[in-house]
């Protein structure tokens, strides 16, 4: 029988059914719903009421990577910059540094149950880069395109491993995750980076084209914990469905690994805990 670390390594991935009890996956959802009334948008006019929104819009995001920030859903303005739906169903997630920031997920994210299985997959000297609460809400959840994490929290060497938590039943219906096994044994494609002088570009490393036919759904129960290899293509479809599919994700890289600047998220070096640690 192959250990949960060979599976992974043969696999690019790993689905862990249920990891994460129901009762749990409500009380983050809860809390994420709560977080989000205490964010006022208007507040913001700058960011996301200029007409030089892409820019404006673009900085709120680069600076995100120690915050914990609010994104919409591309369709959830109409033209006149009004919402077409209450607030908390106009975002498409919360970010980047949930687990470090916030005690709930900072304690969902460090829980026993993580640290035990960062331990079989041999990620002791891993630290906590990144995390996101993905709402994906009944009809208006939009599709993220084909990538590898790696393109977005590039290491050398490659060392980026993700943990996405369906906190709902994910199915093709309402968005779940595509990949296909083994998937992660092929090059990094991208890198999607600072630009000098300002904003973000995406930088190609191999033309080759990923292989979206050999990818399958992966859908799994409320609860379940999906681990993800940095160079494993994967993506998930809009939601259509009249049920959401929220899901909280982490990233994680190597303590010692070279992270260059130019990557789009900054986190002070010193400031990164891995899962042993709680920041409260
Ligand atoms: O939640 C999704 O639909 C996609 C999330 C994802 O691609 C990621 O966390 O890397």
């Amino acid at each position: 029988m192959p250990t949960l670390n060979q599976q992974f390594q043969s696999q690019g991935f790993l689905v862990l059914e249920r990891f994460v009890p129901a009762k749990a996956c409500d009380a983050l959802m809860l809390w994420a719903e709560a977080l989000t009334s205490d964010f006022d948008y208007k507040g913001h006019p700058s960011i996301f009421q200029t007409t030089d929104q892409s820019k404006s819009s673009d900085d709120y995001f680069l600076e995100s990577g120690d915050q914990i920030s609010f994104f919409f859903e591309k369709d959830a303005f109409d033209e006149k910059g009004e919402l077409k739906q209450d607030l908390f169903h106009s975002l498409n997630k919360i970010g980047h540094a949930l687990h470090d920031l916030d005690p709930m997920f900072a304690s969902f994210s460090r829980s026993k149950e993580m640290r035990e299985l960062a331990a079989e997959l041999g990620l002791e000297d891993h630290v906590l880069i990144q995390s996101m609460m993905i709402f994906k809400h009944a009809k208006i959840g939009g599709k993220v395109d084909v990538h590898q994490d790696a393109t977005f929290l590039y290491t050398e060497p490659q060392s980026c491993i993700g943990f996405w938590f369906a906190l709902e039943d994910a199915t093709i219906e309402n968005g779940c995750m595509w990949a296909a096994a083994g998937g992660h044994k092929t090059s990094l494609r991208s890198r999607f980076q600072r630009k000098e002088g300002g904003g973000t570009e995406m930088q190609i490393l191999d033309e080759q084209p990923y292989d979206i036919n050999s990818m399958k759904p992966l859908e799994v129960p409320k609860g379940s914990c999906i681990v993800l290899h940095g160079l494993l293509p994967h993506y998930s479809l809009p939601n259509t469905s009249g049920k959401s599919r929220q899901a909280f994700a982490i990233h994680t890289i190597h303590r010692d690994a070279y992270y260059p600047e130019s990557n789009w998220l900054r986190r002070e070096r010193k400031s990164l805990k891995g899962f042993e640690q709680s920041a409260h």
